[in-house]
């Protein structure tokens, strides 16, 4: 069976993330029926995240009709990727002649050996009744009368119990167990199989040493960031096959050539919107409202000063075919996260957070965007205890919280931990109680994290 490719934001994933995952699984789909030769198969594409849904996500997703996204915690390899699947069982009281025939009849080398209620009990192989076969020489001793015997022991095998030859010393593995830890115990142990187990016991599958001789890779397209550090984790090991993002070039790398499309758009939904018109791929009016919530947000409504010409063009297209207005359901996006004095600190502070590397050090750069400065304001002291927390356990430098006011269009600077270089490029001092305004200042990736990586 191929496995689905998954389009995967970055971690702690903001909206962009979520629907430009969503818009770009959509299209892919589209193209893979339309390409895909008769008789081949197809193959499927599915959005995934890799953190909390954002409030907004959750409600825009909602509101368009389309399942929330399944989170996963990381790309690595797992056991289900290469196990055979629903392997072939016998009962424990079943006789070794009746093993032989489901063996050769399925031509495998093992069986799952179960109890009465078809619970996992242990496994029988081939080798197990070859070693069986060889014992009865035990008793050739010198004679050669002895031959009778030795044959009416092989006899009597056959009909004896699946029972007293179940190996039930067997590596035991969950489906979403690490492959690579699975290699490992396989390879240091003297069965050339594996069960796979479910959480009642049953056997859903098995491997063996063969199936895990070529690691296999997971497949995965980047969306809204090329960036290691906020990548899932087992990137490496990952194939990724393609990446759409409008941020800057960092350091995810590839054994192939594949597509790299980078833009300095708003927002990768963006670019995926231009990627359905590219393509001529018919876009539906709900994947069209998914695309314009993320460039909205992504954009602070088309405020931010990362808002180009050919946003504000797309968002004027995605707005025609989703038949909305592009503003109104901005706000409504934007009212649709939940108000602030319900925001858990940590979701306030982490929840579109991001780690940047400076030099030798790293820092942590979050935003909050709201239409209540003065109620989040209100929580300064367990807010900076939060950083304060965060700083110590990460050993980030510093840690800056942005919160930004999309109506009044600027930004709060809070500020924890060794906090000089903002400062510096600032011109302020943001550990001051009650922080500092910064007029104008909407947009992390452009107004903050550029100039302090610059200084
Ligand atoms: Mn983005």
């Amino acid at each position: 069976m191929t496995k689905p490719i998954m389009v995967v934001g970055h971690k702690n994933p903001d909206n962009d993330s979520i629907c430009a995952a969503v818009g770009y699984a959509y299209l892919k789909n589209e193209l893979a029926k339309r390409e895909t030769k008769e008789g081949e198969k197809i193959p499927k594409y599915v959005p995934v995240r890799l953190g909390p849904l954002p409030p907004e996500s959750a409600w825009v997703l909602e509101q368009n009709g389309i399942e929330p996204l399944d989170m996963i915690g990381h790309v690595h390899a797992r056991v289900s990727d290469v196990m055979t699947e629903n392997p072939i069982s016998i009962s424990h009281n079943a006789t070794i002649m009746e093993a032989g025939r489901l063996l050769r009849q399925h031509n495998i080398r093992a069986l799952v050996v179960t109890n009465d209620d078809s619970t996992y009990r242990g496994l029988i192989t081939t080798r197990m009744i070859a070693e069986r076969y060889v014992a009865a020489t035990d008793l050739l001793v010198d004679n050669a009368t002895n031959q009778m015997a030795v044959a009416g022991d092989l006899i009597n095998s056959l009909g004896q119990s699946v029972d007293e030859l179940t190996e039930t010393d067997v590596i035991k593995l969950h489906k979403d167990g690490l492959l690579k830890e699975a290699v490992e115990d396989l390879m240091a142990s003297e069965l050339r199989e594996a069960i796979v187990l479910d959480d009642d016991g049953f056997a859903i599958g098995i491997v063996t040493r063969s199936d895990v001789a070529h690691r296999p890779k997971r497949k995965v397209i980047l969306v809204d960031h090329n960036e290691r550090r906020q990548a899932a984790n087992g990137i490496d090991e990952a194939e990724v096959v393609e990446i759409i993002d409008h941020h800057r070039i960092a350091d995810v790398t590839t054994a192939n050539p594949i597509k790299f499309l980078n833009l300095p758009a708003g927002s990768t939904a963006t670019i995926v919107a231009m990627e359905f018109r590219r393509q001529d791929v018919e876009l539906p009016a709900h994947i069209a409202r998914v695309l314009l919530s993320a460039l909205l947000t992504d954009t602070v409504i088309m405020k931010s000063p990362t808002t180009t010409d050919t946003d504000r063009e797309i968002a004027q297209y995605l707005g025609e075919v989703g038949e909305v207005d592009p503003v109104e359901y901005g706000l409504a996006v934007f009212k649709s996260r939940a108000v602030n004095g319900d925001v858990p600190v940590e979701k306030l502070v982490g929840a579109d957070s991001k780690e940047f590397q400076v030099g030798d050090a790293t820092v942590l750069i979050a935003q909050h965007e709201t239409v209540d400065l003065e109620g989040v304001l209100a929580r300064e002291e367990e807010i900076r205890t939060y950083m304060k927390h965060l700083q110590k356990e990460h050993s980030y430098e510093f840690v800056l919280l942005m919160v930004t006011d999309i109506v009044a269009e600027g930004s709060q600077f809070l500020c924890e931990g060794n906090h000089r270089v903002v400062n510096r490029v600032f011109n302020i001092d943001c550990s001051n109680k009650g922080g500092t305004w910064m007029p104008g200042v909407l947009s992390r990736k452009k107004q903050v994290a550029a100039k302090i990586l610059e200084a």
